[in-house]
């Protein structure tokens, strides 16, 4: 049955039809009418084409089931080796000298700023950290290949997204540390960060809510025909939720210019991707709602780089989804309120730190074009450690937004009820004044 189903893909299939061969088909006879005489029309089974407006398909006669595995080992598109080496000088995308430097700065300045909030955490100064270690080429690789226009929506693990987009670093610090300067007036958990000036909508914790969202605003984007596009960031873990699925189909029936942009770093907290799916990871669901889709060496800063590029251009000049699924690993813990160790090696950690990381390869890049030594190297980590730290300070010392903060921006006027909420506020802070520290808040 293959080998008939081969012939008539080539078209051997009616050239036989044609010349009357009769084959394995049953001929049949067809009436109708001409001028009220009954005529009949012999005809071939195998020329019945299925009519379903849900597929387009063959007839086959032999019951067959599709095996699970007719998309996988889909392979993984990478630009440089793991010691830094173009491997096909056609794809290397020859950034600049500048370029590049600002790519390296960014993933080590998000590695400095990510180990002193961590430890920030530790010692009790805020309440929650989630680190980037291991996935800075997926972050500033897909955010180099974008314009300041194109809308992003995150996870919560893709701070070198907006650190590349020109976050400051006292805002990261404001947010985390909630204080008077957050632009989210201190309502958030730490790392839930947003920013309208940047286009990088705010992180919301419940996964995979901005996957459905991030489809609806790239609808929007091409109705207003405004050459842009929307990134939706997500890990492999999101996307199992049914939120993932919406977003994709809603993006491919609507032809949407949107790049779905999955980091599959291994785990889901600690579940392994061995046990969150049995597929051939997240690019291959993309065929299944006709999407293009790819999957990426996320390590690999021009691999990712070239991939949302391309994405980017063809999204918005096709109108259509994207799906890149770059390949990465967590090094560290998923949040403060994780410990690894309990379901992971020290071994299987260190091969991604020391062996396959994307900062010592984009660095062995550097090396070798002599764009960066030794010296470059202590004098860029002396002096993002003392930048970082002067942020550090400055939002620990910053008051805390004003209290009533907390009631307003829920609708555009304060309704009664959220009124009478904070009434009751102000007379419980009145009664028990000296419980709350009330000084460490803006008036
Ligand atoms: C709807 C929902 N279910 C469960 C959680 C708890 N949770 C937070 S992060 C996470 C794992 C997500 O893994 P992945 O999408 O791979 O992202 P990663 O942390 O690896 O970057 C889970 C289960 C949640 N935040 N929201
Ligand atoms: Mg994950």
């Amino acid at each position: 049955m293959a080998a008939l189903r081969g012939l008539y893909r080539t078209g051997l299939g009616a050239l036989c039809r044609r010349k009357g061969y009769q084959g394995f088909g049953v001929t049949h006879y067809r009436p109708f009418r001409v001028n009220g005489a009954l005529h009949q029309q012999p005809f071939d089974s195998l020329e019945e084409k299925p009519q379903f407006p849900g597929a387009s398909a063959e007839f086959v006669d032999r019951l067959e089931f599709i095996q699970p595995n007719v998309i996988s080992g889909i392979p993984v598109y990478r630009v440089m080796d793991r010691q830094g080496q173009i491997i096909n000088q056609a794809e290397d995308p020859k950034l600049s000298k500048e370029m590049v430097l600002n790519c390296y700065k960014k993933m080590t300045l998000l590695n400095t700023m990510d180990r002193i909030l961590y430890e920030s955490q530790r010692q009790g100064r805020i309440s929650f950290y989630m680190t980037n270690y291991g996935e800075e080429g997926t972050h500033v690789g897909s955010a180099a290949a974008l314009e300041p226009n194109d809308i992003i929506f995150g996870q919560y693990r893709e701070a070198g997204v907006l650190m590349y987009r020109g976050f400051p670093l006292d805002l990261f610090m404001a947010q985390c540390y909630a204080n008077a300067d957050d632009l989210g007036k201190g309502r958030q958990m730490p790392v839930h960060y947003g920013s309208k000036d940047l286009n990088f909508v705010t992180i919301s914790s419940p996964l995979a809510t901005q996957i459905p969202q991030a489809a609806g605003a790239a609808y929007a984007v091409k109705r207003e025909n405004s050459n842009r596009v929307v990134i939706c960031f997500f890990g492999e873990g999101a996307a199992s939720e049914g939120d993932a699925h919406a977003g994709f189909n809603f993006s491919a029936t609507l032809e949407c210019p949107i790049i779905f942009f999955c980091r599959n770093n291994g785990y889901a907290i600690s579940t392994p991707t061995n046990e969150q799916y049995r597929g051939d990871g997240i690019a291959a669901r993309g065929p299944g709602y006709g999407m293009m889709s790819i999957r990426v060496d996320g390590n690999d800063v021009f691999a990712v780089y070239n991939a949302t590029k391309e994405a980017r251009r063809r999204a918005i000049a096709e109108n259509q989804p994207f799906l890149i699924e770059a390949m990465t690993y967590r090094i560290g813990h998923h949040s403060t309120s994780d410990d690894s160790s309990a379901y992971r090696s020290v071994d299987e950690v260190n091969y991604w730190d020391k062996q396959d990381h994307p900062i010592s390869r984009l660095r062995h890049y550097m090396t070798a074009r002599g764009w960066w030594g030794e010296e470059e190297e202590k004098t860029w980590r002396k002096q993002s450690r003392k930048h970082v730290m002067e942020a550090f300070e400055r939002a620990e010392k910053r008051h805390k937004p004003r209290l009533d903060l907390l009631f307003s921006d829920v609708y555009q006027e304060m309704t009664p009820n959220i009124e009478k909420q904070k009434e009751a506020m102000w007379n419980h802070l009145k009664h028990y004044k000296e419980q709350y520290p009330l000084d460490l808040y803006d008036k």
